[in-house]
């Protein structure tokens, strides 16, 4: 069987420790695309020469020629600006959008067979635009930010409750703002509800609510807690380490269960917008969308998110997108 071959458009942070991490686990090859020149060839050229210690293979080389991503399997977008302190993601969208649409037109152009996952924000209006410029089916485009938000869930429920974050599972859907709906009641360690754990640990109701209203609340705003640490960027580790289990779900037809941003056909209530939702990645890309029972509040915040995501998608169309 011939080697997938994933290209990376955007070299910058989050490009950067995707090359290496995809590169390291010998997904296939890999080709970093950025405008900057010699950028890429330089951060790929030091990945190619870690592979001898680290033992892998694959081919990971740097190019600002988007000629050189012809026939990807997948592609991986992370161009765009990332947020500085005091930003919102949503401060992102002009810019971004205008970057946005010209990857997705080369990407059209070069790749056109290629299953795509988008970083870039703000995300879910970036996932919109690209199918719309792509004119790719939606199984096909996709979004990176469920997984990341839910792994920053577990982790803060692996530390209040001092386990192991190998055992705990929990999802976060909506958007991709500090709307995003961290889902409480099946958040659990092994089975065991996490709700019933903190009141355990507290004897006292009220105030295993009030822990885990702090957790769902550290959730949303764990980007910006980051950015306001880095001062010069976002975070680039953790969202890097996300795409990656999608690309490998996708690249080895995994078929995991991840919270993907993904297009909405009539699940939760919602007709033709992305939106994080639970998802299997094969090697079809989205295979379907797994719905689940939402309560009356948990529905009224992932209506509330997804209207976020529908201004957001208005906003950029008055700005000609
Ligand atoms: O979970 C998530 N979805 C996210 C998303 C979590 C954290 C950050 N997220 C967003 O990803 C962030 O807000 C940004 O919009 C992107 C990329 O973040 P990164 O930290 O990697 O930004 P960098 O280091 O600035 O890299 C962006 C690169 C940079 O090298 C530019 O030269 C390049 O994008 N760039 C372009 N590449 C190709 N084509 C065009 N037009 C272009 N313009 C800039």
């Amino acid at each position: 069987m011939a080697r997938k071959k994933i290209a990376l458009i955007g070299g910058g942070q989050i490009g950067g420790v995707l090359a290496q991490l995809i590169g390291a686990r010998q997904l296939g090859d890999v080709v970093l695309f950025d405008i900057v020149e010699d950028l890429p060839q330089g951060k790929t050229l030091d990945i190619a020469e870690a592979a001898a210690v680290d033992n892998f293979d694959v081919s990971v080389t740097g190019t600002n020629n988007y000629k050189d991503i012809a026939g990807s399997d997948l592609v991986i977008i992370t161009a765009g600006l990332p947020r500085k302190p005091g930003m919102s993601r949503d401060d992102l969208l002009s810019t971004n959008a205008k970057i946005m649409k010209n990857v997705a037109e080369n990407v059209r152009e070069f790749a056109p067979n290629a299953i795509v996952i988008i970083i870039s924000n703000p995300l879910d209006a970036m996932v919109t635009l690209f199918k719309k410029v792509s004119g790719f089916p939606a199984n096909r485009v996709m979004g990176q930010a469920g997984v990341l938000d839910s792994s920053r869930f577990a982790t803060f429920i692996a530390w209040e409750l001092g386990v192991s974050v190998k055992d705990v599972n929990a999802m976060v859907l909506g958007g991709h703002g500090d709307t995003m709906v961290p889902l409480i009641r099946y958040a659990n360690v092994n089975g065991i509800p996490v709700m019933e754990m903190l009141e355990r640990k507290y004897k006292d109701k009220t105030k295993a609510k009030e822990v885990m209203t702090a957790m769902v609340e550290r959730t949303k705003m764990a980007g910006g807690e980051v950015v306001k640490l880095l001062k010069t960027g976002s975070a680039f580790y953790s969202p890097a380490s996300s795409a990656t289990a999608m690309a490998e779900s996708i690249l080895l037809d995994e078929k995991r269960l991840l919270p993907t941003c993904a297009l909405l056909n009539g699940e939760f209530g919602v007709n033709g917008y992305y939106a994080g939702v639970p998802a299997v990645l094969g090697a079809n890309g989205v295979e379907r969308v797994v719905e689940l029972s939402l309560d009356a509040e948990e529905q009224s915040l992932f209506d509330n998110s997804v209207n976020a995501v529908k201004k957001l998608v208005e906003d950029m169309a008055r700005l000609g997108f």
